[in-house]
């Protein structure tokens, strides 16, 4: 060969752009695929999804924790630094050895292709982004690296280069491009928001009581005792949202019952529709923190459909599964009880937002979600917690998870600085399903006051509170406790949210002018 190897340094970095270029085309073209025949099976949306399921709890919490609701954003961002970081050196690898670089970016397609195919509801065609992924890059690869030795030598080197350049900025570009294609291509797959927007809802059977006058202290800075859609937290596992049609909804409920049923979204929506307003909350949420949310949801009670199939005396919980496959367990007493476990379609008088589960989801009234509200049901099976386990269980949270009594200071806002005298002090208390009947607050800790409740709206819902406070200049610390309506006062003692829900009292820091 007449051009036997003397890599530079500009050897090193052609072979590195030649790499990332080969790799943005291989995504690039791969999202579009993936856009036209198969949104769910984007490489990058099957990849981060694979990582959220394997990763260890800690992991989770952490990234929630760093990057709160903007984890998805992280993660889809670590992933496409690691991407670029492996395209480099595989472009490096390649110009020293044809074939190892290639056999890289190849094995990262198989990577794709696989996680597509393994995710619960993969489609028929959820390998073929995978595929084009691989074979792109190893193509792009190839003919980009022909043109990275601008040799043989006494040729005009800077012709070579800029030819190089060239054809390195044109491969990336054609997959940018291809990216922007596909972006807008999974925008006209957006037309569920069409659907959705025009559906309306039924008028509810039995309707919510009026939310009390007196439930709403309206205090600049205290959550709002209805919590709007748009303000509403949302976790989940979904890197890709559900899109799914409510015609072609339908949930099953099966497993240890007299008979299977099946209901469709028309089915569903000629059911009798209830209304009540219940607070969901995070078992992810640290004192203090605002993973949590209240809403008036519509649906049907799940107990009656339960009624209609038979229940198994000797079952004791439903494991309800998402159409992308996340679980959870919830206790069978809690779903036929009174206390209206719901398959909700309607939030706040609209449908379901589509990140909050439309067409249907669960709301369950006094346990965590991971155990109970189940986003994009599908599926309902009747079994026992002896011989089924959850998304979440299976990574080391309880496998029950009722609500632990918390309280929560949202003015001041902690760590500000206000100005001395007559302020006001004021949060959120809530045990969902037990109810909260008093709160106290200590400053400085010094003895406790009883604050003032608002009116709940039910004990399925938070409570608001305030206290009058003359504050004088200096640094105070307040905190708070409740007391529920079972006359249990909330612990001090500090728990972590992993197992099964943080505990502990709310303190914070304020400085007074
Ligand atoms: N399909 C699905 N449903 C899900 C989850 C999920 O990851 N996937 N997360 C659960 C958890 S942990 C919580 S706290 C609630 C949050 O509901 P929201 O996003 O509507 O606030 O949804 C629950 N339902
Ligand atoms: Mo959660």
């Amino acid at each position: 060969m007449s051009h036997a190897t003397r890599t530079t340094r500009g050897d090193r970095l052609r072979s590195a752009a030649a790499g990332l270029s080969a790799a943005v085309v291989a995504v690039g073209l791969a999202e579009l695929v993936a856009a036209i025949v198969e949104p769910s099976a984007s490489p990058f949306a099957v990849i981060g999804s694979g990582l959220i399921d394997l990763a260890p709890s800690w992991a989770k919490d952490t990234a929630i924790a760093l990057f709160g609701t903007g984890d998805k954003v992280a993660l889809l961002t670590g992933i496409a630094i690691v991407l670029a970081g492996l395209a480099a050196i595989a472009g490096i690898l390649e110009s020293r050895r044809a074939g190892v670089g290639a056999t890289i970016l190849a094995a990262l397609g198989v990577l794709a292709l696989v996680a597509a195919m393994i995710r619960p509801g993969a489609g028929p065609f959820a390998w073929l982004p995978g595929l084009v992924a691989g074979v792109t890059a190893v193509v792009a690869l190839r003919l980009l690296m022909r043109k990275v030795h601008p040799v043989p030598y006494l040729r005009a080197e800077h012709e070579e280069r800029r030819q190089f350049l060239l054809w390195t900025v044109g491969v990336a570009a054609t997959g940018i491009v291809a990216l922007a294609i596909g972006n807008a291509a999974r925008g006209v797959t957006r037309s569920i928001e069409a659907v959705r927007s025009t559906l309306r809802l039924p008028k509810a059977a039995t309707p919510a009581p009026a939310v009390p006058v007196a439930a709403e202290l309206d205090i600049q800075g205290l959550a709002p005792v209805v919590t709007p859609n748009a303000q509403f937290y949302r976790i989940d596992t979904a890197l890709i949202v559900p899109r799914i049609d409510p015609a072609d909804w339908s949930i099953r409920i099966h497993g240890m019952v007299d008979r299977e049923i099946v209901v469709t979204w028309d089915e569903l929506l000629a059911l009798p529709m209830q209304e009540s307003h219940v607070t969901l909350a995070c078992v992810s949420n640290e004192v203090g923190g605002d993973l949590i949310g209240n809403a008036l949801w519509l649906g049907h009670p799940v107990r009656e459909l339960l009624a209609r199939a038979g229940v198994d005396p000797d079952a004791d919980m439903v494991l309800s599964t998402s159409s992308d496959g996340f679980t959870a367990s919830t206790p069978l007493e809690a779903l036929t009880d009174d206390r209206d476990a719901l398959l909700a379609v309607g939030m706040n008088g609209d449908p379901l937002p589509i990140e909050h589960g439309f067409p249907v989801r669960m709301v369950v009234p006094g346990l965590y979600g991971y155990v109970s509200a189940t986003k994009w049901v599908t599926d309902l099976e009747v079994t026992r917690f002896d011989r089924a386990t959850a998304y979440w269980t299976d990574r080391g949270w309880s496998e029950r998870g009722p609500i632990k009594l918390q309280s929560r200071i949202d003015v001041p806002r902690r760590g500000t600085r206000i100005e001395a005298g007559d302020a006001v002090i004021a949060g959120m208390a809530w045990q969902q399903h037990v109810g909260v009947e008093g709160i106290e607050v200590r400053i400085d800790e010094g003895a406790w006051r009883r604050a003032e409740l608002a009116t709940a709206i039910s004990d399925d819902t938070w409570v608001q509170w305030r206290l009058d406070w003359s504050a004088e200049s200096g640094a105070h610390t307040i905190e708070c406790r409740a007391i529920s309506a079972d006359g249990e006062t909330q612990t001090s003692d500090p728990a972590d949210v992993v197992p099964d829900g943080a505990q502990g009292w709310h303190r914070i820091e304020v400085s007074v002018a």
